[in-house]
């Protein structure tokens, strides 16, 4: 009788799903219903002895009963716990993949490039305005009145300012190398790039383009310096070590002396290599600061030299990026740029990779 209540009673345990058919179990058997409980309530009615061995072994029973129930709970709250974790499991290794179909143009793709090069060489970012004063874009930099660029078919010249004070676009970044001259003492080491805006529009001129200029000046600073920093980015930008640059000089009137920069290419069959040897493509102007540009800025050009350089961004992109079309950047085509665009996530750096 006894024997076959604990087994029916353990197999009842076993066969509990869930704490509350478990608890049902519970009732059943010690519960003040329960069959071991009437069983005890039944014990009144036999004799001493028989009542002694019959009373120990309810107890027994009572007490393996209740020892397989809470083994059963704890088992089923261990279960339960192990489905949940497993529902809710996430991989925390897992890097984040973007949905978004948005891209990273590819002037703003190079310039973050540029700036990781630079930034790099100790070289800092510096901002100015799109709408500049005739003295920042021109007679600071030593660009005398009937001076070409300052002619109306090339400049869009604004209504003066209340001051009376000529109003341009600017048409180069150069404005913002005498802003900083004029406001921080060498030594100066910055790279300026931005919008210029030039009144032309062609085939390979858009009204509206991208210009990054750098600026170094110090004391006993030299052409030397000049070629190292323009080879090191070039050889940097373009990711070919034993990339040709060439020195060409050249005339600005902001530098002295002056000097254009090409790199080594090759051409076949409407084909362009970059990195090879044979022909040449001109990438940018450079030169050593004029000490008129020097004095102009209030810097003493017998104690300190300078040197600088300028390029177009998205003639190097083009270059880079095989992209054969100028006017292809401004069009906000949405083909386009996810051909030709980069993903968020994958900033530039020098240490990971400029673009992957
Ligand atoms: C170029 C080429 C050569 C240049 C010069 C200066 C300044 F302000 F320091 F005089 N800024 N940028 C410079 C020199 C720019 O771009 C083709």
């Amino acid at each position: 009788m006894v024997d076959t209540l604990k087994a029916e009673a353990l197999r009842a345990i076993a066969a509990a799903t869930d704490p509350a058919s478990l608890e049902d179990v519970r009732v059943a058997v010690l519960g003040k219903k329960g069959r071991v409980t009437s069983l005890m309530r039944d014990l009144g009615g036999l004799d001493p002895e028989a009542r002694k061995i019959r009373g120990a072994a309810l107890n027994l029973l009572k007490t393996e009963i209740a020892a397989a129930l809470d083994a059963r709970k704890f088992e089923l709250q261990d279960n339960a716990l192990a489905a949940r974790l497993e529902s809710e499991r996430v991989d925390v290794t897992l890097s984040a993949r973007p949905t978004s179909e948005g891209r990273i143009h590819p002037i703003s793709q190079t310039i973050d490039e540029i700036t990781a090069i630079f930034a790099d060489m100790g070289f800092a970012v510096a901002e100015g305005p799109d709408v500049e004063g005739d003295f920042y874009n021109f007679t600071a930099l030593n660009i005398p009145p009937e001076h070409p660029a300052r002619q109306m078919h090339d400049t869009f010249y604004l209504p003066d300012a209340p001051d009376g004070t000529q109003r341009v676009l600017r048409t180069h970044t150069s404005p913002v190398q005498i802003r900083t001259m004029l406001s921080v003492k060498p030594p100066i080491r910055i790279i300026a790039p931005g919008r210029t805006y030039r009144s032309d529009y062609d085939m390979t001129h858009t009204p509206m383009f991208h210009q990054v200029e750098a600026l170094v000046v110090d004391e006993a600073v030299h052409m030397g310096h000049l070629k190292g920093c323009i080879v090191e980015f070039c050889r940097a930008f373009f990711d070919i070590d034993d990339l040709p640059v060439r020195f060409r000089p050249s005339f600005f009137p902001f530098t002295e002396p002056s000097a254009e920069v090409d790199i080594g290419c090759m051409r076949s069959g409407g084909e362009l290599k970059i990195g090879a040897f044979g022909d040449w493509l001109e990438i940018m102007g450079c030169g050593m600061v004029h000490p008129k540009v020097l004095a102009n800025c209030g810097i003493d050009p017998t104690r300190y030299q300078g040197f600088a350089f300028g390029m177009g961004i998205e003639r190097i992109a083009m270059l880079k990026y095989g992209i054969p079309d100028l006017r292809t950047f401004f069009e906000a085509d949405s083909r386009w740029l996810k051909h030709y665009g980069f993903a968020a996530l994958d900033q530039p750096s020098l240490a990971v990779g400029l673009s992957r």
